[in-house]
């Protein structure tokens, strides 16, 4: 018996030398080592044997059917480095080829304008912060001197957190606005104050190319002794030719928010066709860009500050416009409708 296997094992490991693909290592093992493979059929016959053999052909059985494995594990490797090392020389691997680019992101066409703007007043000396977008009604419309009759404390134009809507004890709400954190800033802080805050918000009302349910927002706020209505002009004149041009005009007209007294918006001439009219700037030669006013004494005694002593300038703007008339964008939509075919273009 155990010469049968010492003959066997010597065979197998003559034929395994000769082997020389995949496939015919394949037929080997199942020849040798499959489930009726001639060194199995051995190794399932010992029990047959007299008592006397079984050990010592046993054992021959079992070493001859590790050192076959072993051979098969060699060959293998041996097979697996020959295919490689063809390849290679083929040149179906070129080593030296530059590997694949990674993909780049790259900031979001807001995040762009968002980062500009802030830059712009921060190099005058704003501090830049941010607050929640869920608020208190109080924060939201009470602190800002916004009336209970006012629309947008319908229950339709806001979106509210509390299931009361604007009837809770102590409403909750996602913001409409970035006011409210500059509320909280000046609740906190004594004048002088100088802050930009930007942010998203939201508004209950049907999307169109020129409205989204959610927003960003841009605002500043001056609040200190003697502030007037020429630094908030002389601040957003600076802003305007930073932004749109060095070559930027700007015009102030009157306007209404009800936290500031008096209001105005600010105008730049079109950069476009430089006043002559166009489709940037509908035909006018100005192009609307924020809204601004003097703090409403109203908001000042809310927040502790006597404005008596104390007189600031805010403005807010819409990033998403500014984005638009930068890159003759028509649809506010494609900003958030996570298409990278759009996304990939700023
Ligand atoms: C616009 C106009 C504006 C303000 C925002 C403001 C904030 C405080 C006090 C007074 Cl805490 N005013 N902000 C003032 C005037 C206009 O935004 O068109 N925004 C998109």
């Amino acid at each position: 018996m155990a010469e049968d296997i010492a003959a066997l094992t010597a065979q197998a490991q003559q034929e395994l030398d000769n082997i020389a693909d995949e496939r015919a290592l394949e037929a080997w093992r199942v020849a040798y080592l499959g489930r009726s493979g001639r060194l199995t059929q051995v190794l399932r016959s010992i029990g047959t044997l007299p008592a006397e053999e079984r050990r010592t052909a046993g054992a021959a059985a079992n070493q001859a059917k590790g050192a076959l494995e072993a051979a098969l594990a060699g060959k293998e490797e041996a097979l697996r480095a020959r295919a490689l090392a063809r390849e290679a020389a083929g040149g179906a691997l070129d080593v030296t080829l530059p590997g694949r680019p990674v993909a780049l992101g790259r900031l979001h066409p807001i995040s762009q304008v968002l980062r500009e703007i802030l830059g712009a007043f921060a190099s005058m000396g704003f501090a830049v912060v941010e607050g929640p977008e869920v608020e208190w009604d109080y924060y939201n419309f009470e602190a800002l001197n916004i009336p209970r009759d006012h629309p947008a404390r319908d229950m339709w134009d806001t979106l509210w957190i509390s299931p009361e809507g604007p009837r809770a004890e102590r409403p909750m709400l996602l913001r409409t606005l970035t006011s409210p954190m500059q509320v909280r800033v000046m609740e906190k802080t004594r004048p002088p104050v100088r802050i930009v805050t930007a942010g998203k918000c939201y508004r209950y009302e049907a999307t169109d190319a020129t409205h989204e349910s959610m927003f960003y927002q841009v605002e500043g706020l001056a609040v200190d002794r003697g502030i007037s209505m020429a630094d908030l002009k002389g601040t957003l004149y600076e802003f305007a030719r930073r932004l749109f041009g060095e070559e930027r005009r700007v015009r102030f007209r009157c306007d209404y928010f009800p936290f500031v007294e008096p209001g105005a918006e600010m105008a730049i001439d079109c950069f476009n066709c430089a006043g002559a009219g166009c489709r940037t700037c509908g035909n006018s030669g100005w192009i609307e860009i924020l809204g601004a006013g003097m703090v409403h004494p109203n908001v000042l005694r809310g927040v502790g500050y006597d404005p008596e002593v104390y007189t600031g300038f805010a403005f807010g703007m819409g990033p998403e416009r500014v984005a638009m008339l930068r890159h003759g964008i028509d649809d506010i939509r494609l900003f958030y409708g996570n298409d990278l075919r759009f996304l990939r273009q700023f």
